[in-house]
């Protein structure tokens, strides 16, 4: 069943959704906005206190890459504080409106899981990494989650599962070879085929696929940023693994956008208040002084839409993508307060 501290099913992400709008329909609502290409429905949720359908709008997405688990786990707890927070009606959703798409792509999402496979066995061939400096909370002695290493199942039984447990790309097929997948942050339409991308559909990491927004996927989130990039002031789509708060251009390392400032310096506000509260530090700086790599949600956020901040955001640095499932109760909440910040931001600025 559901668990907001869990890494959870596409179908229990999406029931659960709709029995929140359902109990809490002033509050929380849900838009359908496309089929995935296995015809799973995505559901974009709509937070907001003000019917005036005025307010600015963060809008977050999630899970673009399947195996990056932690990034829907964080849009799903976010939903869920924004509803269930008595404090957050007054703070964070106090003239702004929230739209969040938790898993931008359910087909390599479910396929990452091993649903079919059957062949997940906790505890096997277990994995143990240190945990990172700046956790203060993970390693402070009196913590639950005391200490200083920790178990990670890394889930692997067969070679087939490992290729599954890792699987970044859509699941689309574009060739008669058999390949499938796209990556989607290498799909969107703003210097579709440059620098860090690939394009043979057998690459398991960067294949921008046949042409720009190729995918199902990719055209919903387009569809949604366009009905909303008026109001749309904040984009931030979250990714694992790492610690980094990169914002455009990630097509060059060579330029900068003429707003760069202001986006480096919310990010640097963002990740401060991620470790007031305990959480680790964000890396701040362009996506392509990161490394360049083109077609991403957040040039094309920037450029084509007009959006003012646009980010994408890595959670969980040193778990590569198996972080512990039971560490997310701790790392949530730290993460949440570097939204809480955004939000007030936003609403400062707009
Ligand atoms: O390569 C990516 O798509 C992102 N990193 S990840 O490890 N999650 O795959 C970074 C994307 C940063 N933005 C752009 N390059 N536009
Ligand atoms: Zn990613």
């Amino acid at each position: 069943g559901f668990n907001v501290y869990g890494f959870n099913s596409y179908d229990d992400i999406t029931s659960r959704i709709h029995m929140l709008a359902a109990k809490m329909p002033q509050l929380i609502s849900i838009q359908f906005v496309g089929h995935s290409y296995e015809k799973r429905k995505m559901n974009l949720v709509k937070i907001s206190t003000n019917p005036s359908g005025r307010n600015p709008i963060i809008f977050i997405d999630a899970g673009i890459h399947a195996r990056e688990w932690v990034a829907p786990a964080m849009a799903v707890y976010i939903i869920h504080r924004l509803i269930k927070d008595p404090k957050a009606l007054k703070r964070e959703l106090n003239g702004v409106d929230w739209y969040i798409l938790p898993v931008v792509n359910p087909d390599g999402y479910e396929f990452s899981r091993g649903k079919k496979s059957g062949m997940i066995v906790p505890n096997s061939n277990v994995l143990t990494i240190g945990v990172q400096r700046g956790w203060a909370a993970l390693t402070a002695a009196p913590a639950r989650h005391a200490p200083a290493s920790i178990s990670c199942p890394r889930f692997e039984v067969t070679s087939t599962y490992v290729m599954n447990r890792l699987w970044r790309k859509t699941r689309s097929k574009h060739t008669k070879k058999d390949c499938y997948g796209v990556d989607g942050n290498r799909n969107y339409g703003f210097e579709w085929g440059g620098k860090g991308t690939s394009k043979d559909p057998c690459d398991q990491e960067i294949y921008a696929g046949p042409k720009a927004f190729s995918e199902n996927e990719t055209q919903a989130v387009a569809k949604i940023m366009n009905a909303y990039k008026e109001r749309i002031k904040l984009y931030v789509s979250i990714h694992s693994y790492g610690a980094y708060l990169v914002y455009p251009w990630g097509f060059t390392a060579d330029i900068l956008p003429e707003n760069w400032i202001r986006m480096h310096n919310l990010a640097r506000m963002v990740s401060d208040s991620v470790v007031r509260a305990g959480g680790p530090a964000f890396e701040v700086m362009s996506a392509g002084q990161w490394y360049p790599a083109a077609g991403g949600s957040d040039d094309y956020a920037l450029a084509v839409m007009g959006i003012p901040y646009s980010y994408t955001m890595e959670l969980t640095k040193n778990f590569e993508f198996t972080f512990p499932e039971e560490l997310l109760e701790t790392v949530l909440p730290q993460y949440y307060d570097g939204f809480i910040t955004f939000s007030i931001q936003i609403k400062r600025e707009f």
